[in-house]
């Protein structure tokens, strides 16, 4: 991107962003970079603040986020940070806001490959495919399942490279066949497990599974458990809880919130640690 290299680095969440800002920052890592991206995540207050009030990283660091539990948290307004969840009445992504970033700066050129691959991953990370029933957008989460997330990146950033149009490969459907299958024998098998409690009248579908499952498992419950209303997923493997709304009166950022997460209305969650699961045995006791 213009700079004489390009490291990235993933994060799972705001505590793991937060925990990689604090060690950049004390080690003063960001000095030998010209610009700093964060997308898809917004670190908290605190280090909003930390940015802001260091001059070097408040003009190198530009962040987008779409979180609705973020946008909560921000009391002001900073320079650096592009928080929106909605504009012009379509529903934004990471993605999709540092796309528009990238095209404006003549970062990025036009492209359509690289255009419709932002729109699926916007439909997809939005939840929008699923009413609409984009099953190209749906496509992503199973390949991301299946590559991993490097594999993910580094094949995207390779298939876009050279694709001129946006189109599943003959390999890519053949790989999101097996990850379609291997899904579905693992979906029936814990769907068995699931245990319904009920507060204040919503009843939640407890389930215990790795992390990777739980949107498939929301449509599971969507399918063939109408009694349920939420889905309360604990991911062991990845130390996170995730919550789900099957019924869409059930706002699950609030629920996730006072487990100590957060997120979207249909869609929260946050890592799993002591504190937090605390909260959340108190909260389905
Ligand atoms: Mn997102």
């Amino acid at each position: 991107m213009g700079g004489e290299y390009t490291h990235i680095t993933l994060c799972s969440g705001i505590e793991e962003l937060d925990e990689q800002l604090d060690k950049f920052i004390a080690k003063k890592e960001y000095e030998q970079y010209q610009q700093i991206f964060i997308t898809d995540l917004c670190p908290s207050p605190f280090y909003l603040d930390v940015i802001d009030k260091n001059d070097d990283l408040k003009s190198k660091v530009l962040l987008f986020d779409h979180h609705k539990s973020a946008m909560d948290k921000i009391k002001k307004e900073y320079s650096f940070l592009t928080e929106v969840g909605e504009k012009n009445g379509k529903m934004c992504c990471g993605t999709s806001l540092f796309y528009e970033y990238l095209l404006q700066n003549n970062k990025l050129s036009e492209n359509e490959s690289i255009r419709r691959f932002v729109e699926l991953t916007r439909l997809h990370d939005t939840y929008e495919w699923k009413s609409k029933n984009i099953l190209e957008a749906y496509y992503l989460q199973i390949l991301f399942q299946f590559l991993g997330p490097w594999g993910y990146l580094y094949h995207f950033v390779e298939k876009l490279s050279y694709e001129n149009e946006f189109q599943y490969t003959e390999k890519e459907i053949e790989w999101i066949k097996e990850q379609t299958e291997k899904n579905q024998t693992k979906i029936e098998e814990l769907a068995k497990n699931i245990v319904v409690l009920e507060r204040e009248n919503i009843k939640y579908g407890v389930i215990l599974a790795n992390y990777e499952y739980r949107n498939l498992l929301a449509d599971c419950i969507q399918e063939n458990r109408k009694e349920i209303d939420a889905l309360l997923l604990l991911a062991g493997d990845e130390n996170r809880f995730s919550f789900r709304s099957i019924n869409p009166d059930i706002d699950v950022n609030q629920v996730a919130e006072i487990c100590g997460g957060g997120g979207h209305t249909k869609a929260a969650g946050g890592k799993l640690n002591e504190e937090t699961l605390q909260k959340i045995l108190k909260f389905i006791k």
